[in-house]
């Protein structure tokens, strides 16, 4: 097999689908209606051609290709990282056996469920952004956003790819129903809660590319471990392209803040909302919302699911080569955040000690909060550069959690127990208010002239693939 994408093909593709005719006319059937998905829940707003990138080879270098494409001719393919003939198991029961080329029968309906889960949140995300186009703050954003989309398309292509080619008949109607269910729909919602949420304006598409893209960034490094070597290498390829969306979120968000504490320095005041600006306090309470539903993408704080995947060797840890134990950890133990019982009657925020397989969920949410700290550190960089004392931070664990330990419980950001009663009184002071989001909105002008850029954000430090920022890096129709 060679690295390189062919794009003579109907689908482009690097796992030589010419030679599997049954699979490539599934695949070709399943096309038209990624298309019509596409053109029905993707971008609503209408361009002549968008400077994309296409992923042309999985190697090294030069793997990807740099041009204006109409977004409906865009070439979504099926790229799975090399192979590793050697490949061994790096985990659980099956640790030094050899990687698996087929989904072993006992294994099927987990893997098949973590695949689904996987896929079910990329096209859901193009649904949540899908009219952002409309209020662009400048066409390098609106550039990055499409850019974003094309390749979270692919993703699912991966995943279509997988179903179809290991799942039979059951693989060929989930990916069926990966474009039937869709974002905030009542009848046929996506699976995971985050992907139900709307994202109506540019901070909550900074704050998603920062938190929710950053969740898919740690679930994908865990599913590159997998024992299931198509599975591996495909996650190992998306993970590439993954790292584009998080450079959006991070920078998005900069900017915000960056524009925000120039106001407010210039305009002597901690509110640079009356000047055109996000006002800190609002970045806050949207950083606190899209943290707070990404912790929730983790499952439980513990969860028997998780154990079994990872004894079974589905589904590894974040940087599985790197750890210093036996792989197994059959005998180890974890220490996951709880409600616990003080005192007879109480309930209080604390930990408890539980075997470290039914904690691996609390394990990977602790890597991602580690990650998520050095986007807070700098952003307050950023207002510590600009001389102001304000800074942002990550709410407490147990802050607005829909999911696992805390579900059952209401607490402040800085982890605080409320009674419902209080946390309906005072969570406005937290979570984005329907003022905050429609002031938000207000600001959201678009800025689609070439060079131009929204006065609520600062322009990027760098454009993209060396081009200038006042670049044409979309033709509006
Ligand atoms: N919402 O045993 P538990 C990305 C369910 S993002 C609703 O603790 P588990 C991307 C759970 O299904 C990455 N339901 O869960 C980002 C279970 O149901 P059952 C996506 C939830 O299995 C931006 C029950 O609650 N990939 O790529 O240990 C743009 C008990 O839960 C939620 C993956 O997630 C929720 N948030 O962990 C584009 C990887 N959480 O079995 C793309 C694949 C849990 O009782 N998924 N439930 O019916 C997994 O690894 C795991 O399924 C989860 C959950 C981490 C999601």
């Amino acid at each position: 097999m060679t690295t390189a994408a062919d794009y003579s093909e109907k689908i482009p593709n690097n796992v030589d689908l010419h030679e599997d005719r049954r699979l490539q006319r599934a695949l070709e059937s399943w096309q038209p209606n990624f298309l019509n998905w596409w053109e029905s829940m993707g971008p609503t707003l209408p361009t002549q051609d968008v400077y994309l990138r296409t992923a042309m080879n999985v190697g090294r270098d030069g793997w990807a290709h740099f041009g204006h494409v109409a977004m409906r001719d865009y070439r979504w393919g099926i790229f799975l990282a090399e192979r590793d003939p050697g490949r061994q198991i790096g985990f659980g029961q099956h640790i030094g056996e050899p990687a698996w080329q087929q989904v072993p029968g006992e294994y099927r309906s987990e893997l098949r469920r973590l695949i689904v889960i996987q896929g079910d949140t990329e096209p859901a995300s193009v649904e949540q952004q899908r009219n952002l186009g409309a209020t662009a703050p400048s066409l390098y954003d609106l550039r990055n956003l499409f850019q974003v989309n094309v390749e979270e398309g692919r993703h699912l292509w991966a995943m279509v790819y997988l179903l179809h080619a290991y799942f039979g008949r059951d693989g060929r109607e989930e990916a069926e129903e990966l474009l039937h269910r869709n974002s905030g729909s009542a009848d046929a919602p996506r699976i995971l809660g985050a992907f139900n949420e709307e994202t109506p304006d540019w901070l909550s598409f900074f704050m998603f590319t920062y938190f929710t893209d950053r969740d898919g960034k740690y679930q994908l490094g865990t599913l590159k471990e997998s024992a299931f070597d198509p599975l591996s290498r495909t996650c190992e390829f998306m993970l590439k392209e993954e790292a584009h969306h998080m450079m959006v979120g991070t920078t998005g968000v900069d900017r915000v803040v960056e524009r925000t504490a120039q106001l407010m320095v210039e305009k002597e005041t901690d509110d640079a909302g009356p000047h055109g600006a996000v006002p800190l306090t609002v970045i806050q309470k949207y950083l606190n919302f899209h943290y707070s539903v990404s912790l929730d993408l983790f499952g439980g704080e513990t969860s028997t699911n998780v154990a079994n995947y990872y004894t079974a060797g589905l589904k590894g840890r974040w940087m599985e080569p790197r750890r210093k134990d036996d792989h197994k950890l059959g005998d180890d133990a974890i220490m996951v955040d709880a409600m616990v019982e003080a005192e007879p009657g109480t309930q209080s925020i604390g930990q408890i000690e539980v075997s470290a397989l039914t904690g691996l969920n609390t394990d990977l949410r602790r890597e991602y909060i580690e990650d998520c700290q050095s986007g807070v550190k700098r952003w307050n960089k950023i207002l510590a550069d600009a001389g102001l004392p304000h800074r942002l931070k990550l709410p407490h664990i147990a802050f607005n959690r829909k999911v696992g330990a805390f579900a059952g419980i209401e607490a402040t950001p800085d982890g605080e127990l409320l009674t419902a009663q209080e946390w309906q009184r005072r969570s406005s002071a937290w979570l984005p208010t329907d003022v905050d989001k429609t002031h938000v909105r207000s600001l959201m002008q678009p800025v689609h002239e070439r060079g131009k850029i929204a006065a609520w954000i600062a322009p990027p430090r760098q454009g993209i693939n060396g081009k200038p920022f006042d670049y044409e890096y979309v033709h509006l129709a």
